[in-house]
């Protein structure tokens, strides 16, 4: 966690509401393998990092509350029965959303100030979203005493990206970040919402990040999109979710569906199967295994499920070329973001500079590598 962060977001906080904060630290995530599995209550495998969402909260005697997004300089006044989403794309909509949620719960609020800000890359899909919105959850149970346990807080986050970002997105991000453990991943199982810690040490490998530093603007609408395919072709399966269905079972219903979708749905179940598989590898110690696992997990994505974008491509084609890359693959959503690359250590400077150029050469822009440490989950910063 960055102590620099902490100050500066406590400072502000002091500074624009003259009161002493609760401070809260809510991490990003990066995820191994299992993409767009989560909503069909399948496997993912996400490990919280140490970079996130810096939270100050406090009560307020006021009789409106107050949000002021540190970075950007910009505050939001509500009140707290007038709840309403703001247009797309609007920061504001992760608090109050969250604020919603909690009230839908029959919960009662008084008002409060929030200053937050955080570490992670603008768009490096690492859901600096749903640290957001668990740093609020979690911040908002400790001051009222609400008595949530941490499931219920991230259903309520959830359920805030669903009905006020407008992304009906799974369960992965607000987990991990939510569960994340020091140095470890978690395989989690998305039907039962439970996890097996994996401790991480890849000995002579290690895992670094490549933010294309792009994110294209159809990504909430392609992400919803994919989603009500997935459900679609489970309900013409009379299963409960994908997770259920197999490829035989999808053979059986293919003259029924598009081409496309029969791809999309079969990716689905492949991947989850990958997850599964890449949780043996990793318990083995099977690094090749794990690292042929991420790299056929991204050709799924590129080909099959079509959620990539040329510069995510580019940077996967890279890291074969290279040959100490054991797997690497695009993280999260799609459309943008960053690539999760598996590789020999000795050879991570020689890549990043490599890969760093070629980039610049490619698409005329840079992207940004970096390491990240695995790390605990939303706790209260002491
Ligand atoms: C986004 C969503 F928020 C997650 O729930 C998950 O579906 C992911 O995309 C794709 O695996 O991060």
């Amino acid at each position: 966690m960055n102590k620099t962060l902490t100050n500066t977001i406590k400072n502000s906080f002091i500074k624009k509401f003259k009161a002493e904060p609760l401070m809260i630290f809510s991490p990003g995530r990066i995820n191994i393998i299992g993409e767009h599995t989560d909503y069909n209550d399948g496997f993912v495998f996400p490990a919280a990092v140490d970079k996130g969402i810096v939270t100050g909260i406090q009560k307020s005697n006021a009789n409106t509350s107050m949000a002021y997004a540190v970075d950007k300089e910009q505050t939001i006044e509500f009140s707290l029965d007038k709840l309403k989403p703001l247009a797309q794309g609007s920061w504001q909509n992760y608090i109050l959303g969250v604020v919603a949620e909690i009230q839908n719960r029959s919960k009662t609020l008084g008002n409060f100030n929030i200053a937050f800000g955080g570490d992670i890359p603008g768009g490096a899909g690492m859901s600096s979203s749903a640290a957001l919105e668990n740093s609020v959850v979690f911040g908002l149970n400790e001051l009222f005493g609400l008595g949530l346990t941490k499931h219920e807080m991230i259903l309520i986050s959830q359920k805030a990206e669903h009905n006020y970002v407008g992304v009906k997105c799974g369960i992965m991000d607000q987990y991990a970040s939510m569960f994340g453990i020091e140095n470890h991943a978690l395989l989690l199982d998305c039907r039962t919402v439970k996890s097996k810690p994996f401790k991480i040490d890849f000995k002579d490998h290690e895992l670094i990040l490549i933010n294309t530093n792009v994110k294209h603007s159809l990504s909430d609408s392609a992400y919803n999109d994919r989603r009500s395919v997935c459900e679609s072709v489970a309900e013409m399966l009379n299963v409960k979710a994908l997770r259920d269905a197999t490829e035989f079972d999808l053979e059986s219903i293919k003259d029924k569906i598009t081409p496309e979708n029969y791809q999309k749905v079969l990716y689905v179940i492949q991947e989850n199967e990958r997850a599964v598989q890449a949780s043996i590898a990793m318990q083995e110690n099977d690094l090749e295994t794990l690292g042929k696992l991420i790299y056929a997990s991204h050709n799924g994505l590129q080909h099959q499920y079509k959620v990539s974008c040329d510069e995510l491509d580019f940077l996967v084609e890279q890291a074969k070329l290279n040959g100490h890359v054991l797997g690497a693959r695009m993280m999260g959503g799609g459309f943008g973001g960053s690539t999760i690359n598996l590789i020999e250590k000795t050879e991570t400077e020689s890549f990043k500079t490599f890969v760093a150029e070629a980039y610049k050469t490619q698409f005329n822009k840079e992207c940004s590598i970096y390491s990240v440490k695995l790390s605990e989950g939303t706790h209260l910063i002491k």
